[in-house]
C-alpha cells in the first residue's frame, strides 16, 4: 500500500544541452527552451493539485532556476530549499565542454556511450590545465564542502550515487518519514542514481533511462520506502518517450 509520494524532475534544458556539450560540474544556466519547460513543469504540478513541504536541490544554478520557476508556478515562493553537492550532476572530468556528437565521431558512439551511460567506467580526469579546472575548483559555493581530499575530478554513475546515497537516507528519508511532501529538482545522473537506488535496477538495466529535461515524475512508496508506483511522469506517455529518445541520441555522431 503507498504511504509516501515523492516528487522528482530533471532541469529544464541548459544552454549546454542546447549546444550538447559535456556539462557535469560546469554551472550552466537554463536555456529559453529550458525556462519553458520550468514554467510547464510548475503548470502540471499545479494542475494536480501538487503542494510541498519542503525541496531539495544541487548547488547548481540550472537545478535552482528550474525549482525557482516550479513553486512559482505552484504558488510556494517561500518554501524551505535544501541545496547540496550532493545532489549535483556527475562530475564529467576531462570530457566536460566537450560536445557529444564530436566526442562520439572522434572516439566512437561506443565509447561515448560507455562514458556517458556504464555503472562504473569514470570518463578521464579534469587535470588542472583543463579549460574548466580553476572555474569549477576554485568556485566559492564549495569553499566548505566538498572537502578538498573527496572534491571529485571525474565520477562514474557508481561515484555519484555513493555520494549522493549519503544525501537521499540521511537528509531526505527522515523527513519523508516524517510525511513532508517532498520536491527533488536535480540532474539527469544525480536522479538516475536514487531510481536505480530505489528501484533496485541492476548495473545493466540503469545503463538505458534517459531522463527527460523538465518533466516531473513520481514515486508512491510504501511504510519501507519499496515503489508502489515508479518513476510516474506527469506527461503525455509519447512525448515523455521522444524527449526520452531525443536525451540518448545526444551521443550518436552527427
Ligand atoms: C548532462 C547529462 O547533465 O549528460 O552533464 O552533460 O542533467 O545537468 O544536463 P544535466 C551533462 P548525459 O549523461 O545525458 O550525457
Amino acid at each position: 500500500m503507498s504511504k509516501y509520494k515523492i516528487v522528482m524532475v530533471r532541469h529544464g534544458e541548459s544552454e549546454w544541452n542546447k549546444l550538447n556539450l559535456f556539462c557535469g560540474w560546469y554551472d550552466a544556466n537554463l536555456s529559453d527552451i529550458g525556462k519553458e519547460e520550468a514554467v510547464s513543469a510548475g503548470q502540471a504540478l499545479k494542475k494536480e493539485n501538487y503542494k510541498f513541504d519542503i525541496a531539495h536541490t544541487s548547488v547548481l544554478t540550472r537545478a535552482q532556476k528550474t525549482l525557482e520557476a516550479i513553486l512559482k508556478e505552484t504558488g510556494q515562493t517561500d518554501l524551505p530549499v535544501e541545496k547540496s553537492w550532493r545532489l549535483n550532476e556527475r562530475h564529467y572530468g576531462g570530457l566536460t565542454g566537450l560536445n557529444k556528437a564530436e566526442t562520439a565521431a572522434k572516439y566512437g558512439e561506443e565509447q561515448v556511450k560507455i562514458w556517458r551511460r556504464s555503472f562504473d567506467v569514470p570518463p578521464p580526469p579534469m587535470e588542472e590545465n583543463h579549460p574548466y579546472y580553476d572555474k569549477i575548483v576554485k568556485d566559492p559555493r564549495y569553499a566548505k564542502e566538498p572537502k578538498l581530499e573527496e572534491f571529485p575530478m571525474f565520477e562514474s554513475l557508481k561515484l555519484t550515487i555513493q555520494r549522493t546515497l549519503p544525501y537521499w537516507n540521511n537528509v531526505i528519508v527522515p523527513q519523508i518519514k516524517e510525511g513532508k511532501q517532498i520536491l527533488i529538482a536535480a540532474h539527469g545522473n544525480s536522479l538516475r542514481g536514487i531510481v536505480k537506488h530505489l528501484d533496485g535496477l541492476s548495473d545493466e538495466a540503469i545503463m538505458g533511462l534517459n531522463l527527460p529535461t523538465g518533466i516531473p515524475f513520481v514515486y508512491e512508496l510504501d511504510a519501507d520506502l519499496k515503489p508502489v508506483v515508479s518513476m510516474k511522469f506527469l506527461g503525455d506517455p509519447e512525448t515523455v518517450k521522444k524527449a526520452m529518445e531525443a536525451v540518448a541520441a545526444q551521443g550518436k555522431a552527427k
